[in-house]
């Protein structure tokens, strides 16, 4: 046979083709309008940090999102895939700090330079849709919700206990604090520091952040048990305890009140208000107590306050038992945390663990309340922890189970006026206040006369200044910008100071997902309806170290504007997908371990189809991923086979274009049956369990068998139809995984249009049947012969083959089948008699 000369696979040369063919028809990846009558599917990636580069992770990620963005589009679905930029922050001011650029310059060229990336990975996002934070069209937005937010009493001002990094010279939520450290900065320490801050008032939704989360069944349980455990809901009771001689009250939070003729002593916190009032009438006291309070704030920064040492101190002073009148007396103690219930607690060493480490310590009386409610049971020892017993020692209320006595005794307490149920929350507001420049100016005027004065809606947006000067010390660079603070009040005219504390940038990713569907809306956030349309997100994909920060916050958002009546849903996302992280030689990817991958290395070496294809095939996409350069350089010798199959037989294949495939039989059938095998499992992996990458590799195999069959194929023995079929299949089941080179071999084989606008291949269910299995069939528990049946065969055809084999049919001539039982893929038994 004459050497025929090989086409040779070269992603240089085809990606770059496609690239600018679709950069020439940017409705190839729009959304359709509303009335197009199709279902509608929002598939969304996490959004970029525009940090310059982007990294494997992001890769990783968006290859996720935009093999399913292809896949539903050729599903017939109205697919909206936008993108965009959360592009406020404080590395832009780091970055004009170190080489002198501007952080809107800064910012700027990193993302034009990321969007270069995007379209060289050949990602299909609606750009059409773009939203950039940083563009007063965006954030003139965030300032308009915290105006509403004011009016409503949900953003307001205090000075409090504030989460403060050295580092970014700035405040954290308390999100943003991760073991004690700052989430940017994994290796600074944050202080605590006393300082007036606006704060978002998120808790007032804690109990349905908490409800919701029941119904998000598309959620990962990992997320929604972290969700809970952060919004740590606690039913409880407070109880108020009377001060002998003197006239405050102690009011405590406990959740067993039922222990409370155990409690021997109540304990404060180091800044409970009665303790600063004693502090000050004694200066013995004042010295021991900031002793407490400077542990806490070590433990508290180390992030392990749960394992405190404990210390305290006796205050000299007694509380009164509102229930029993006996007199306890009062410390203070460094393990109570003000922030917590009502920073004070009723000590009950008899039923509390760490009430019993700190009794014994001190010599405190430790006393019996609960006994088991099984008369003829051991008495434990304590501390009995158990909330299944009955109250002992505690007078009228004697032989009550805990539970009966708690409500009874919150009875007492309510009709007394000295105590509540109550629910606390661990959840706290959410402290939005950044001491920093880049980020949306908080659109509030402070007058000497009025005080806080909103800025009047027609003035929005209230720009951020350009041109400044960066410092990372003595507080907000905009403080230092008289032009800037120095404003008339809208109330009374008079001179009046803006406010300088710039928005967190969380605020900005807490809604931008609305705004990709309407997004160049100039008179509201967006359209309702266009948001009703679109919303629920069906599928958002990204980071699960996002499970508490931006993923709660967003949802926060998403009640907050529902109950301003611009959207009805109550949940901004349906489904939720949490990627496994990209690790090289074991570890993160990071510039100090120097193990980064540089995804625009990869590209120039084995293409982008090579290094997207490789990052869904590598692993399972929630599992980590180890990369491995051999791996992408086999992902890219696969896809140079594909692409040499499908060139050498296109033109053979072309002529069977117009015809179904008929009766096809011998080596045309056995790869007709593998082909709709693997539209079958790749199907359904897109319904939900995304396993690619044994998708992958079941194209892989689909085209290995095709490659064995080689001689015959070159024989002539699989007809041009069933070869057509083949390889158009193959094209398209790559589209999602592959696009340059689907788009290349599509036109290769005569396609007309963008392949992702050809229909998914539908997998022909009889063709899809795995091949005959074989099947005992006993006669009276006796083994007499095999059958074969096609798999997944139900009972009535298994019992029919079974009838009609040969030795069965000998076997039962002239008797009585009494029984057939048949257990499907597994066995038939006749009963004869
Ligand atoms: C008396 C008692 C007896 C308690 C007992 C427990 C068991 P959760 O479930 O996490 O909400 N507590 C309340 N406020 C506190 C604060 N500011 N700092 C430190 N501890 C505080 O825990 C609630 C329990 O934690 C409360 O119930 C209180 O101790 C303690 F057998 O009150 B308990
Ligand atoms: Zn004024």
């Amino acid at each position: 046979m004459a050497e025929e000369k090989e086409l040779r696979y070269d992603p240089a040369v085809i990606e770059p083709k496609w690239q600018a063919r679709w950069a020439a028809d940017p409705g190839m990846y729009a959304a359709e309008p509303h009335s197009s009558g199709k279902p509608k599917y929002y598939v969304l990636e996490m959004l970029p940090y525009p940090s310059g580069q982007l990294h494997m992770g992001h890769v990783r990620n968006y290859s996720i999102g935009d093999a399913l963005a292809r896949h539903m589009w050729m599903r017939g679905y109205n697919v909206l895939h936008p993108m965009g930029w959360d592009a406020f922050g404080l590395p832009a001011e780091n970055a004009a700090l170190k080489n002198n650029t501007p952080p809107r310059e800064w910012t700027l060229s990193n993302i034009a330079a990321m969007k270069r990336q995007f379209q060289r990975l050949g990602m299909g996002f609606d750009w059409a849709t773009e939203v950039t934070t940083c563009f007063p069209d965006y954030y003139r937005w965030n300032q308009w919700f915290f105006l509403r937010m004011y009016e409503k009493g949900l953003a307001y001002r205090k000075k409090s206990k504030v989460n403060w990094c050295p580092e970014c010279v700035t405040v954290l939520a308390n999100e943003q604090v991760i073991d004690g450290r700052c989430w940017r900065h994994e290796d600074t320490i944050v202080e605590q520091r006393d300082l007036v801050q606006w704060f978002l008032r998120i808790t007032s939704y804690a109990q349905e952040l908490l409800d919701d989360l029941d119904k998000l069944q598309g959620w990962p349980e990992k997320v929604r048990t972290m969700q809970r455990n952060w919004i740590g809901r606690s039913e409880g009771t407070e109880v108020e305890f009377s001060v002998e001689n003197r006239s405050e009250k102690i009011r405590v939070f406990t959740t067993r009140v039922d222990t409370i003729f155990g409690a021997t002593s109540v304990q404060l916190a180091p800044e409970h208000p009665l303790v600063i009032a004693m502090s000050s009438e004694d200066a013995g006291l004042r010295e021991q107590v900031a002793k407490l309070l400077d542990e806490q704030k070590k433990a508290r920064e180390a992030g392990d306050i749960g394992a405190i040492e404990k210390h305290g101190i006796p205050t000299g002073k007694f509380a009164i038992n509102p229930y029993s009148g006996e007199l306890v007396p009062i410390w203070v103690a460094n393990y109570v945390l003000i922030d917590y219930g009502t920073g004070a607690i009723m000590s009950v060493p008899g039923h509390d663990e760490r009430d019993f480490e700190f009794a014994k310590k001190y010599a405190i009386p430790v006393r019996r309340v609960i006994a088991p409610a099984d008369p003829a049971a051991d008495e434990p020892e304590l501390p009995f922890l158990s909330e299944e017993g009955v109250l002992v020692n505690s007078g009228e209320f004697n032989g009550l189970s805990c539970h009966d006595a708690q409500k009874k005794l919150q009875e007492i307490a309510k009709a007394k006026g000295f105590g509540e149920a109550t629910i606390t929350y661990r959840l706290k507001d959410w402290g939005i206040s950044r001491q920093r420049y880049w980020g949306t100016p908080i659109p509030i005027i402070h007058c000497e006369r009025d005080g806080i004065v909103p800025v009047p809606e027609d003035q929005l947006p209230v720009l951020l200044p350009d041109n400044i000067e960066i410092t990372q010390q003595g507080g907000s660079p905009l403080a230092k910008l008289s032009d800037f603070v120095n404003v008339t009040c809208p109330k009374c005219k008079g001179p009046a100071r803006r406010e300088t504390d710039t928005m967190d940038t969380f605020v900005d990713s807490s809604w931008y997902f609305y705004r990709y569907t309407d997004a160049k809306n100039n008179t509201a956030p967006f359209d309702p309806k266009t948001a009703q349309y679109w919303f629920p997100i069906d599928q958002y994909i990204g980071g699960v170290e996002h499970a508490i920060l931006h993923l709660i916050y967003s949802r926060f958002w998403t009640k907050m504007m529902r109950d301003l009546g611009l959207i009805t849903n109550s949940e901004p996302v349906e489904r939720l997908f949490t990627q496994g992280m990209v690790l090289k030689d074991g570890a993160k990817m990071s510039k100090n371990r120097g193990n980064v991958v540089s995804p625009d290395e990869m590209v120039a070496r084995f293409g982008a189809d090579a290094a997207r294809m490789y990052s869904l095939f590598a692993a399972p996409p929630d599992r980590d991923l180890d990369w491995q350069e051999d791996g992408v350089a086999g992902v890219s010798r696969f896809l140079g086979r594909v692409f040499r199959i499908v060139t050498r037989y296109a033109p053979a294949a072309r002529a069977g274009a117009q015809q179904k495939p008929d009766n096809p039989q011998g080596v045309a059938l056995k790869l007709l049956r593998k082909l709709h095998q693997t539209t079958a499992k790749i199907t359904q992996d897109f319904e939900g369990r995304w396993h690619f990458n044994t998708c992958v590799a079941a194209i892989m195999e689909l085209v290995n068998e095709i490659q064995s069959a080689d001689a015959q194929l070159v024989a002539g023995e699989v007809p041009a139809p069933v070869m057509y079929e083949l390889l158009r299949t193959v094209v398209l089941l790559m589209a999602p995984f592959a696009p340059f080179l689907a788009a290349e071999l599509w036109e290769e084989l005569g396609g007309q249009g963008a392949v992702l606008r050809q229909p998914w291949p539908k997998s022909d269910p009889g063709l899809a049947k795995e091949d005959e299995i074989e099947i005992p069939v006993q006669i009276n528990g006796k083994l007499v012969s095999l059958i074969r049946v096609p798999a997944g065969s139900d009972a009535k055809t298994i019992e029919a083959a079974a009838l009609a084999e040969e030795k069965v049919q000998a076997r039962t001539a002239g008797k009585t089948v009494a029984k057939v039982i048949v257990v499907p893929g597994r066995a038939v038994n006749l009963v004869v008699k």
